[in-house]
């Protein structure tokens, strides 16, 4: 299930057939049929951490986990090499190529560009999202050829995590820190795996812990995940000063993680999208222009295909302002037969 927000609503418009309101439930069995075919909305990549401004691994850091740059851009969707495949909560990444580890006495501080911001659209409350190389434990029995007997189960405990303290900063100019409140921080240790087909924009619910997923298959996994990539997610609104008195923060470019004791492998940091509803895209028969509602902090793009598989954009992407926004196709002559979809992206530098 593609996240809330993210629409793709195509209409066939055909100058012959246009004017009969007999488009209308096609238009409906299409989008559906687009909905599946969801993949790839998201272009950029500094919806990520987009630099290392520092990092040290920590007093006693033993581990292969050692290397800056692998925590910059999206989490790993696909583990390489022989024991490789797709991450899942099942199979998390697990190469010093995909994970960064922090021991006690370590550090990280990461820049974001665009910033990291706080928004009231952001699904319950969170501003960024921390990704790792934790995992759901499978609890099957394994055969003679250590293949899992039956459907791989989990028991809802994770692996890959210990105990672990310490703090994470944000800052706007990378002098001044400001702690988010250690007491609503949850571990990061807890962090939900990895699953690589999600939205890396998208919290999982927050209501949920590892437990929950107790008995779960992966598909039911995937499933309790509604379109979210996992992680763990961090507001903005917890900035609160030595006091504990909230501190007002619109946005922040710095996080630093610092950590005691205990340790942590992390794959990426994550900027939160806005969680708005899909608008309601309309075929305007007489002017043929295609209408809806941009919502804010998203841009549309116009999309035609010939067969639903290949898409082409159509013109520029046009920011969403909450205003009625109007597409429509300026080339000529090859109407006939044209399947259109408008496909929302998350512009986080709006
Ligand atoms: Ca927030």
């Amino acid at each position: 299930m593609p996240p809330p927000g993210t629409a793709e609503a195509p209409i066939e418009r055909d100058p012959v057939k246009s004017n009969s309101p007999i488009l209308l439930p096609k238009l409906a069995v299409l989008a559906l049929l687009a909905l599946l075919a969801l993949s790839g909305g998201v272009r950029a990549h500094a919806q990520f951490a987009t630099r290392v401004l520092h990092y040290h691994p920590g007093t006693k850091n033993t581990t292969v986990y050692t290397n800056p740059p692998v925590i910059l851009g999206e989490p790993s969707r696909v583990t390489p090499g022989e024991w490789g495949g797709p991450v899942t909560p099942f199979y998390p990444a697990y190469l010093p190529s995909q994970l960064l580890s922090i021991t006690g006495g370590g550090s990280l501080t990461l820049e974001f560009d665009p910033p990291i911001r706080n928004l009231p659209g952001h699904r319950f409350g969170f501003d960024f999202l921390v990704f790792g190389g934790t995992g759901f434990m499978v609890t099957n029995d394994l055969d003679p050829d250590w293949n899992f007997i039956g459907i791989p189960t989990t028991d809802g405990s994770l692996f890959g995590v210990e105990p672990l303290t310490g703090r994470v900063q944000v800052s706007t100019n990378g002098i001044d820190f400001i702690t988010l409140d250690p007491k609503r921080i949850p571990s990061l240790g807890d962090v939900f795996p990895t699953e690589g087909t999600g939205d890396f924009h998208r919290p999982v619910d927050q209501t949920f812990n590892p437990a929950r997923f107790a008995g779960m298959t992966l598909q039911q996994v995937q499933k309790a995940y509604d379109g979210a990539g996992g992680g763990v997610g961090f507001d903005l609104d917890w900035a609160q000063d030595a006091s504990g008195n909230p501190i007002p923060l619109a946005s922040v470019s710095i996080v630093r993680l610092e950590i005691d004791s205990g340790e942590v492998e992390l794959d990426a940091f994550a900027l939160v999208a806005t969680d708005t509803p899909a608008p309601e895209v309309r075929l305007d028969p007489k002017t043929r222009e295609i209408e809806f509602t941009g919502q804010p902090h998203w841009t549309y793009t116009l999309e035609a295909s010939a067969n639903l598989v290949t898409w082409t954009p159509i013109g520029e992407a046009v920011p969403g302002t909450g205003a009625p926004v109007r597409l429509e196709d300026p080339r000529t002559g090859i109407l006939a037969g044209q399947f259109y979809r408008v496909l929302a992206t998350p512009d986080f530098r709006r």
